[in-house]
C-alpha cells in the first residue's frame, strides 16, 4: 500500500535516520511536520525551514501529534513516549524508516539482528556478496540510514543491520533471509524485561523466506512457522557448524567443509559463529562458496571491536569500545584471554542501560587480574571485584593501566556499557582511548 497518501505526515526525531526520512519525503513532494525532543538537534541546518510544514523542538506536543495520520519515528525515541501513545490512540499510524524502506524497496534484502555481532555479520555478508561480484550495500543500524541506501540505484542486494528499536516499528519488510544472532540483556531501560526485548527481535522473521537462528540460544528460536536454519558451534546436524575433516577443525557450511578454522582472519568462538551466520545469509542471497571462503580468510575486523591499538614494550592495548553490553564484554574476554600470557587489565563502565551487572562477575574473577572502572555505573562494576581502581576519566584509566602493565599483559577497553554518559558515541570513546594510549610516554 502507499503509505505516503496519508494527509498529515510527521517525522519525529531529527538524527541521521530522521534527516534521511525528511530527504526521502521531500523527494516525493511531501511536506512533513518535523519534531524532536531536543532543543538543538545537530544537523537541522541541513533542512530549509520553508520546505517543510513546521519544525517543533523541545517537549513533544501530544495534541499536534494526534492530528497526524502517519508518524515516522526515529529509533532513538521510544514508541512508548506518552505523546506518541496518545497520538496512536487518536488513530495515527506509527512506523519507522525501515517500514518506509520496506514499502519502496524492490531489491532483494537480507537482515541481521541480535544483541551482539550485528555489525560484524552485516559487513561480512556484504563483503561475501561483493566478492561474488554482486553489488551489495550494508545499511541500517550500521550507520547508513536505509532511506539514503534506497536512493543508491545500482545496488543489487541490501544487507540490513536492524536494532530491536527499528524492528519494533517495522511490519512489512520482505527478506530473502533474516538472522537473529543472540539475545542477551541490553536496552533494558526501554523494555519491560528480556522477554519484551526478545519479542522485538523476533519481528525480523515476520516475512523472511528463511529464518536463521542461534540453536544454542532459545530466545532466537523463531516463534513463527516457516523455513528455518539453526546454527551452532556444538551441533552441526543442520549442515552448519564445525566438523573434523582432514585432521583439522573446519567450518561446515551448507553440508560441506568450507575452510579450516585456523584460516579465519577473525579470532574467538563468537566470530566462528558470526562466520556461519554471514555464510548462511550470503548463500541465500546468491554468493558463491569460493567467495565466502576468501572473505573469511581476508576480512579485517571492524574498528572499535577488539581492535589492537598498539603493542608497546610487550603490552597490547585493545579497543573494544563497541562492547556496549555484558554479552559483548563476556565474548571479548572469552576470545582474548587465552592469547594473554600475563595479566589482563580491563577498563569498563559507562551507562549499563538497566542491566544486571552481576552477570559479569564470574568472568571478571576468572579472566581479569585488575579492573579499572569509570562512568555512571563504574562503581557497580568495581564492587564485583577486589582488585579494582575507580577513575573519573578515560585518560586517567589509561594512565592507571600503564602503571600496572608489564610485558606480556593486555589492557582491554571493553566497557559492557553504553558511552553516552561521558562520550558522544562508542566511536568517540574508542578514539579517545586510542589517542590516550598513543600519548603515553614510552
Ligand atoms: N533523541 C532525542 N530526541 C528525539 C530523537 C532522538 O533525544 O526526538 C536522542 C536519542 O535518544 C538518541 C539520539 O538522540 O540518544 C539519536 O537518536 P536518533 O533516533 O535520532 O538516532 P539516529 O541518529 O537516527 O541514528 C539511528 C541509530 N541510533 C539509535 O537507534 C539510537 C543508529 O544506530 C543508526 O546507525 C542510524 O539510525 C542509521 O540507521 C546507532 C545505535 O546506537 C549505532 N544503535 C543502537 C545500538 O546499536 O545499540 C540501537
Ligand atoms: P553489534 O553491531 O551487535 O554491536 P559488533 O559486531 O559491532 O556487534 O560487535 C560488538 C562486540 O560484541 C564485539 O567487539 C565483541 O566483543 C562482541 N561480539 C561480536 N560478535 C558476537 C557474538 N556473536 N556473540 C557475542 N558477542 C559478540
Amino acid at each position: 500500500q502507499d503509505l505516503l497518501t496519508a494527509k498529515r505526515i510527521a517525522v519525529v526525531g531529527l538524527g541521521q535516520s530522521g534527516l534521511a526520512t525528511v530527504r526521502f519525503l521531500l523527494s516525493k513532494g511531501i511536506k512533513p511536520v518535523l519534531m524532536d525532543t531536543r532543543k538543538q538537534p545537530a544537523g537541522l541546518e541541513q533542512i530549509a525551514a520553508e520546505k517543510v510544514d513546521g519544525i517543533y523542538l523541545g517537549e513533544l506536543d501530544a495534541n499536534r501529534l494526534a492530528q497526524m495520520e502517519l508518524i515516522i519515528v526515529s529509533p532513538g525515541l521510544s514508541v512508548k513516549h506518552p505523546a506518541l501513545r496518545f497520538a496512536k490512540l487518536q488513530g495515527a499510524r506509527i512506523i519507522g524508516d525501515v517500514e518506509l524502506f520496506a514499502c519502496y524497496n524492490t531489491k532483494p534484502a537480507v537482515a541481521v539482528t541480535g544483541s551482539n555481532g550485528k555489525s560484524t555479520v552485516t559487513k561480512l555478508t556484504e563483503a561475501m556478496l561483493q566478492q561474488s561480484g554482486i553489488n551489495a550495500l550494508a545499511a541500517g543500524n550500521i550507520g547508513l540510514p536505509v532511506l539514503d541506501a534506497l536512493s543508491k540505484g545500482d545496488t543489487e542486494v541490501y544487507v540490513l543491520e536492524l536494532s530491536s528499536f527499528q524492528l519494533e516499528t517495522t511490519e512489512h519488510l520482505q527478506l530473502v533471509a533474516a538472522a537473529n544472532l543472540n539475545v542477551s540483556a541490553d536496552h533494558l531501560d526501554r523494555y519491560l524485561d528480556l522477554a519484551d526485548y526478545a519479542a522485538a527481535k523476533q519481528r525480523i522473521y515476520q516475512h523472511s523466506a528463511l529464518a536463521v537462528y542461534n540453536a544454542a540460544d532459545s530466545l532466537t528460536l523463531p516463534t513463527s512457522s516457516g523455513p528455518r536454519l539453526g546454527l551452532s558451534l556444538q551441533d552441526n546436524t543442520s549442515g552448519y557448524g564445525i566438523v573434523h575433516y582432514q585432521q583439522q577443525d573446519y567450518l561446515l557450511v551448507a553440508g560441506a567443509p568450507l575452510l579450516p578454522l585456523s584460516e579465519l582472519s577473525l579470532f574467538g568462538k563468537h566470530n566462528q559463529f558470526n562466520a556461519l551466520a554471514a555464510a548462511a545469509l550470503a548463500l541465500a542471497a546468491g554468493a558463491s562458496r569460493e567467495a565466502i571462503a576468501t572473505t573469511l580468510k581476508t576480512f579485517r575486523g571492524l574498528a572499535h571491536r577488539c581492535e589492537l591499538v598498539l603493542e608497546r614494550q610487550g603490552v597490547r592495548w585493545v579497543n573494544d569500545s563497541k562492547g556496549t553490553n555484558i554479552g559483548a564484554t563476556l565474548a571479548a574476554l572469552a576470545g582474548l584471554r587465552s592469547s594473554v600470557e600475563g595479566k589482563l587489565i580491563l577498563i569498563a563502565g559507562g551507562d549499563a542501560k538497566g542491566a544486571d551487572l552481576t552477570e559479569l562477575q564470574p568472568a571478571l574473577l576468572r579472566d581479569v587480574q585488575h579492573l579499572i572502572t569509570l562512568g555512571q555505573d563504574g562503581p557497580a562494576i568495581a564492587a564485583l571485584m577486589p582488585n579494582s581502581t575507580q577513575v573519573k576519566t578515560l585518560q586517567q584509566a589509561v594512565k592507571a593501566a600503564a602503571e600496572l602493565a608489564k610485558a606480556g599483559d593486555m589492557v582491554l577497553l571493553s566497557p559492557a556499557c553504553a558511552s553516552l554518559d561521558m562520550f558522544k558515541s562508542y566511536a568517540d570513546r574508542g578514539e579517545q582511548f586510542a589517542a590516550a594510549v598513543r600519548e603515553l610516554k614510552p
